[in-house]
């Protein structure tokens, strides 16, 4: 099964899948010949706007972590989904939640962010159990949301390995209306499922990209876009510093070379992968 997904295009794919939010990242890539998402690590919102207005005609998907906008108000939102309408991409919320289900449910529905509001993919540590997935899926499932699950990080001396991977990829299994893949640095299609025995196709999101370093000095382990996705069978690589970093981020031209840079690097991985040269 692996395999086949393996050489399957994104608009193949699109078709399968029944939730909404999944479906539309399919098509997305697709449309836009493009599986990077820029994660947008800054902490002032005109930094924060004026990067994904500069890297919004490479991407597929936007990866936020609201809660770090020192000036944070709502306008934010609005102008971030103003975005997502002018230059064609999906957002997604980096909450990693990881709490009990009431508790998850209240945190993404409501307080300051509403973050179900307004993003159409979050994710969640497996760490709590299945609970977290019925919490975040009684708020998420009705606006027609995807969840993905961490069942790999990409920093050195994770603990999410071995059966607390497993575990998470059987708790994916029991909710895929609602948790369409992983947040991982390989596929998942093959653990714990004979080959051939499952018609799943979860998407996996990849973090700990960089073309140009190995590392940071707090953890961070880069691979790069041809490692991810053509070796690891990832489809979606999820690169921040490596676009907007080392000062690049007062250069909007810079940033923009990076952006696409990244793109044609993944995208050509991705068409090595599936076999041929659209
Ligand atoms: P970077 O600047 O490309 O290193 O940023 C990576 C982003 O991905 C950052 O927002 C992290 O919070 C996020 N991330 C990660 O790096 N590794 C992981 O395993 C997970 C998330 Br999960």
């Amino acid at each position: 099964m692996t395999e086949s997904i393996l050489k399957q295009t994104y608009s193949q794919r699109a078709e399968n899948h029944r939730n909404p939010a999944a479906k539309a990242l399919l098509e997305t890539i697709e449309r836009k010949r493009s599986n990077l998402c820029v994660s947008v690590d800054v902490t002032k919102k005109a930094d924060f706007l004026r990067i994904i207005d500069i890297v919004g005609p490479y991407i597929c998907l936007v990866k936020t972590h609201v809660d770090i906008i020192e000036d944070f108000d709502f306008s934010v939102i609005e102008n971030l989904k103003d975005l997502s309408v002018k230059h064609d991409f999906q957002i997604f919320e980096d909450r990693k939640f990881a709490d009990i289900g009431n508790t998850v449910a209240l945190q993404y529905a409501s307080g300051v962010y509403k973050i179900a509001s307004w993003s159409h993919i979050t994710n969640a540590h497996p760490v709590p159990g299945p609970s977290v997935i019925t919490g975040l899926l009684s708020v998420g499932l009705p606006l027609g949301r995807g969840l993905l699950l961490l069942s790999e990080m990409s920093t050195k001396g994770s603990l999410a390995t071995g059966s607390y991977t497993e575990e998470a990829v059987r708790m994916a299994r029991s909710n895929r209306d609602f948790v369409v893949g992983f947040i991982a640095q390989r596929r998942m299609d093959n653990i714990g499922v004979a080959e051939g025995a499952s018609d799943e196709d979860f998407l996996i999101l990849t973090p700990g990209v960089g073309m140009d370093v190995k590392g940071d000095s707090m953890g961070q382990q880069y691979r790069t876009p041809r490692e991810v996705v053509l070796e690891s069978g990832c489809d979606v690589i999820i690169v921040g510093r490596g676009i907007y970093g080392k000062g690049n981020g007062a250069n909007p031209e810079a940033v923009r070379e990076q952006a696409e840079r990244y793109r044609a690097e993944g995208w050509k991985a991705y068409e090595e992968r599936i076999g041929s040269k659209q």
